[in-house]
């Protein structure tokens, strides 16, 4: 087999809901409250993979981290047993308790930025696990995703998983869902682009731009990957994402574009200069580059955000060469709007090497912004590495059916924002992460079960 792109995807968590916890991500503010279903969720997700996976393209699967994250509240003075913990912050700060609850650890693309070997000066493959120090709710995912990264790639010869970057506004790190990688094929070396929202010097949401919402990346964190991952600095391209669509609420760039070997869709309004990216991504490819451009008045930025037709997965299917090669997998809101819709057949008409488009319902994610490709982890990957990954993560039809197996018996079929504070979720959640460590392998990576 040659270098495909393996997705890694995360298992949406038991505490799943609506929390409203992310500042500049209108789903999650405009679905604060709501009943959540952390079973649908979970099925929604492994459903989707395992589409991919019947596509014939390598998927596995990454494990929710433990919530509530009962050390997060133990820091801000909370003590006693675990239970105390829980009714004393639920009374006392609701808002942290909140954070402690979330279950985005599920949006894969914000784990880590990946530079797959044939990119990377010493020809290993690099990650580095995103600080996402810009929420507070996220800012307690990287010690467990650092830890996660380095049980899946443990071999050092060909991986190298690095320490986070330090946890401060100039260095604000999202992961992969500022990261986009095109190459003529997946095994030739590639092109790396890397988008930020808070230029270098930024010290505060005042210098960038923006006046609605806040930005996120930041360009020196941007620079440093570059440089970590070795990466060829002809073959790096760095963009800043316009504030307008900060503003609309672009709050990562993978909400509007994603890229595929040869092939970038692209909104006219996500840079700050979009035709200059686009001169500097053609140039460092030094080979055909398929742009599809997407212009405000066929789809507005505000209904691509609605929509999330940019956070598709634009995947190569395995085997295909040429013609039809590439399949659209778009969020089932896309169906719904005549816009995105329109957009999709002119792909289909005007790039030949996108051949078809699927629509996956993750809707449960979608309302919390998290669509399609917020998902999944996309690390291309050569055969020997594969063979070289620890643990049972693959999904093929056994660990599916497992997996979904496991989520009918632990998963709750709703949660209220009240829900949070109850004690037995805290238990609930343990016994199910518990009984997941065993089914991947993964040993006893859970801090409780230490
Ligand atoms: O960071 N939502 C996530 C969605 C992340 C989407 N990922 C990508 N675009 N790659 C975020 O804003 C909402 C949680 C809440 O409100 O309960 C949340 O964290």
């Amino acid at each position: 087999m040659p270098t495909v792109e393996v997705n890694f995807d995360g298992i949406v968590g038991p505490t799943h809901n609506y929390a409203g916890l992310s500042p500049g991500n209108v789903a999650s503010d405009r679905n604060r409250g709501e009943t959540s279903s952390p079973k649908k969720a979970a099925i929604q997700g492994l459903e989707k993979a395992r589409r991919l996976a019947d596509l014939g393209l390598v998927q596995h699967v990454l494990p929710p981290h433990e919530r509530p994250d009962i050390p997060s509240l133990r820091v801000l003075g909370f003590e006693g047993s675990d239970k105390q913990v829980l009714a004393t912050a639920a009374r006392e700060a609701p808002d942290a308790l909140a954070a402690a609850c979330s279950a985005s650890a599920m949006w894969a693309a914000n784990a880590a930025t990946v530079s797959p070997s044939p990119d990377a000066s010493d020809a290993r493959l690099h990650l580095t696990p995103a600080n996402l120090a810009f929420n507070r709710h996220r800012s307690v995912e990287p010690a467990f995703a650092t830890a996660v990264l380095r049980r899946i790639f443990a071999d050092e010869t060909r991986f190298a998983v690095h320490d986070p970057l330090p946890a401060t506004p100039r260095l604000f790190d999202e992961g992969a869902a500022n990261h986009t990688r095109l190459a003529r094929r997946h095994a030739d070396p590639g092109v790396e682009l890397f988008c930020f929202g808070r230029p270098a010097g930024a010290g505060s949401d005042l210098d960038c731009g923006v006046t609605t919402h806040p930005a996120r990346q930041s360009e020196e964190a941007s620079r440093a990957l570059a440089r970590r991952h070795r990466l060829d600095p002809a073959r790096t391209v760095f963009a800043r994402q316009s504030p307008g669509a900060i503003d609309a609420g672009v709050f990562h760039n993978d909400v509007i574009s994603v890229g595929n070997e040869d092939v970038l869709l692209v909104h006219e309004r996500a840079y700050d200069d979009t035709p200059g990216v686009i001169e500097n991504l053609r140039a460092a490819m030094g080979g055909p580059l398929h742009v599809f451009l997407v212009t405000e008045g066929e789809l507005p930025l505000a209904e691509a955000v609605d929509t999330y037709f940019f956070n598709s997965q634009l995947v190569t299917l395995p085997g295909a060469a040429g013609e039809g090669r590439m399949l659209l997998i778009a969020p089932g809101e896309c169906e719904q709007s005549p816009r995105a819709r329109e957009c999709a057949d002119r792909l289909l008409a005007e790039c030949p090497a996108v051949g078809g488009v699927r629509f996956v319902d993750v809707r449960e994610s979608m309302r919390n912004g998290g669509g399609p490709a917020c998902l999944r982890l996309r690390v291309v990957m050569a055969d020997a590495e594969q063979a070289a990954l620890a643990a049972r993560t693959r999904l093929d039809d056994a660990l599916h059916a497992e997996l979904t197996a496991w989520v009918e018996r632990h998963y709750r079929d709703e949660i209220r924002p009240a829900d949070l504070a109850d004690p037995a979720l805290l238990t609930e959640t343990r016994a199910a992460l518990d009984e997941l460590s065993r089914i991947l392998d993964l040993g006893p990576i859970y801090p409780f079960q230490r």
